[in-house]
Formats: C-alpha cells, structure tokens, sequence
C-alpha cells in the first residue's frame, strides 16, 4: 500500500501538556509516527513524501484568521518576550456565556489572548514547528487523496500532529488543521461524489463532526468513548445527528468504558453499513489507535488481531479508501497495530 510521509513533525515537539490543570509528559510525540513510519516499511509498504498543495484546500474548510493565527502565533509570543516559557498554552478562553446578551467576542490583540480565542483546550501546545509541521500533515493527508482520485484503491496518510478536534475556528485535542476533513471535502469536489467519514479514534472527533454537520457531502459516523465520561466531554452523543443540508448525515456511537473485539466490531458492521447506505463514493477513515486495550489514557479493550479484522472490513465495503492516522498513544504496540490493520486492508483490496 502506498503510504505517505513528511518527516517535518519531528518539529512538531514539547515535554508537555496541561491536563487538569497540571503540567504532564506530553502523550502526543514524534515517537509515535517514528514507530508506525519503521513498522510500515518493515512490513513492506511503500513510503513517499507529501507534494505541497497550498492554503486553498485549507481555507476551504477551515476560518482564514486561524490559519492566520497558527502561520504567526509563535512569532508574536517569542517577540512579546514570553519566549521563557517553551510552549504557547492558553489559560483564558471565552466560554460562550461570558458575551450573553451582548457581541462578540473579537479576536484579541495581546498574545495571551489570542491563543485562548483560537485553542478551546490546555492540551494542545503550539511550539516553533508547530506550524510546518500542522501544514506538512495536511499535504501528505492531501497527497493520499490524490492518490485516490486517480484510482488507487486504498491509500494511507501517516499524519502527524492528528486532525479530528480541530474544527473550522477552532482548535484542540492535540490537533491544529483537520487533516481528513481538508482531504475529504477536497475528495468530495474532486469526484462529485458523497463521501463517507469514518471515524475510529478512541475520540469523538468533534471538529469533523462540527464542519460537516449541516453538509450532505460527507457523512459522518464514529465510534468512541462516551463523551459522558471521556474527552472532548461536549459532543459525541448519539442525539447529533446532523442539521440543515447534513440532516440525518451524523452517526454516533458512544460506548462503554472496557469495550472488547467483539462489541467493536458490531459497532464497526453498524457504521460501514450506515455510511454505504448515505455515500456512493470514497470512504475517508480516521484511523486511531487509541482504542488498544492498552493506551494509557484510554479505557476500551481492543487486542492487536481485531486491527487486522477491521481494516478487512472496512476493505470489503468496496470503496476506495482514504486512511488518515490520527490519535494512539502506547508508543510499543502502534507500529503492530497499524501495521495489522493495513494488512487486512490490503488483503482485501489486492483481490
Ligand atoms: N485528562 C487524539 O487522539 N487529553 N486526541 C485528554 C484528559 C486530550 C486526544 C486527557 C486527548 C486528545 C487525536
Ligand atoms: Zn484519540
């Protein structure tokens, strides 16, 4: 399969983040895309690099401002002297209540400001690679679907950072710029056809969800821990179904803490059925490896085989397939686990 990949992530790096108010080692590191890049190759899949593709599939899909905001932000922080600090992390955002009754907000002008109108979590750090690096993901998730429209059958974009919490003005959850759904709209214009979105990161993937819900081009349907117990908490819930245009377009599966292969896999069978019935062209996959029993700060129980088994079964829908890589966190077993999934994946396509 062919798999593409920028090593300018390895830019993309800071010791940590801030969860619950504390400061922790970062989970999402270079390591992580190290580790699926060596196992793909050893697995025999073919690397390439990403070809550039500019700011317009971008601003298709995402405010120009915070395009504008991530291009400039830590330029502005080191020049503003607050360069002590080796991490650009908001701790001031408006919540929607702090402007009721009345307009706004407006984006600020100092730089602890901005960061708290653009980032919606403390966990997501923006440093001097930040950007190319968010810029480079998108390229390689772009280059895959070109690969797609020109008739390749499955291809995989080892993206890094992730994308699927980033939505059209806002960003988090370890995410900047929404890598699938940049390549999926693109996809969408490109073929004329109604995509799929396939999302199974362990996470709901809220800004996907948030910049299709009122779109009929793309469907969308996830699997993931529920948001009453899980991060990002304020969407995921089985009621979001779409609104507008994009009516009846969402699916949501929220599920237990402790979900095994087998309940996975009947949530799987449900949302590729779901999505065959609403699409009729690519299916784009938002590809985590945060569901593993092991992920450290996850909670379902999936074993390295069922990977194999649902890259087959998502293989099997037909579709030409799109795999962007998003979130996975146990660093020893994500090479294995992408490695099992593709496998299946392609055993399905090269038939
Ligand atoms: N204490 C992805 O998998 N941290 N993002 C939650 C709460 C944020 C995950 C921890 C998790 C973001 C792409
Ligand atoms: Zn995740």
């Amino acid at each position: 399969m062919k798999v593409v990949f920028s090593e300018r992530h390895r830019a993309h790096a800071y010791a940590h983040e801030v969860a619950a108010g504390v400061p922790i080692p970062a989970w999402e590191v270079p390591e992580r895309a190290e580790h699926i890049r060596n196992a793909l190759l050893s697995a025999g899949h073919e690397l390439m690099g990403p070809v550039e593709h500019g700011r317009g599939p971008i601003e298709a899909v995402h405010d120009r401002d915070m395009l504008r905001y991530l291009e400039t932000a830590w330029k502005e922080w080191t020049r503003a002297g607050i360069a002590e600090r080796d991490a650009i992390i908001p701790d001031t955002m408006p919540l929607p209540a702090y402007h009721e009754g009345m307009s706004g907000p407006t984006e600020p002008q100092s730089p602890c400001g901005r960061i708290g109108y653009w980032c919606f979590d403390t966990m997501t750090p923006i440093v001097e690679g930040t950007y190319g690096a968010a810029r480079a993901a998108v390229d390689v998730a772009l280059t895959a679907a070109g690969l797609i429209a020109s008739g390749e059958p499955v291809a995989y974009a080892l993206c890094r950072p992730p994308g699927h919490h980033a939505a059209r003005a806002t960003f988090g959850g370890y995410c900047y710029l929404n890598n699938a759904a940049i390549a999926a709209h693109w996809l969408a214009v490109r073929t004329g056809s109604r995509l799929g979105l396939l999302d199974i990161d362990y996470h709901h993937g809220n800004g996907t969800q948030q910049i299709f819900y009122r779109r009929a081009e793309v469907a969308y349907a996830s699997i993931h821990g529920d948001p009453r117990r899980m991060y990002p908490y304020f969407s995921g819930h089985a009621a979001e179904t779409g609104a507008g245009d994009g009516t009846g377009a969402n699916l949501n599966q929220p599920m237990a803490a402790g979900t095994d292969d087998r309940a996975y896999l009947a949530a799987l069978d449900r949302s590729i059925n779901w999505l065959l019935d609403r699409s009729d062209g690519p299916v784009v996959v938002s590809l985590g490896f945060d569901t593993f029993g092991e992920d450290p700060i996850c909670d379902f129980a999936l074993t390295t085989p069922v990977y194999r088994e649902c890259g087959r079964r998502v293989a099997a829908s037909g579709r030409p397939l799109l795999l962007i890589q998003e979130g996975g966190y146990h660093l020893p077993s994500l090479g294995t686990n992408a490695a099992e999934w593709l496998g299946g994946a392609a055993d399905v396509t090269a038939r």
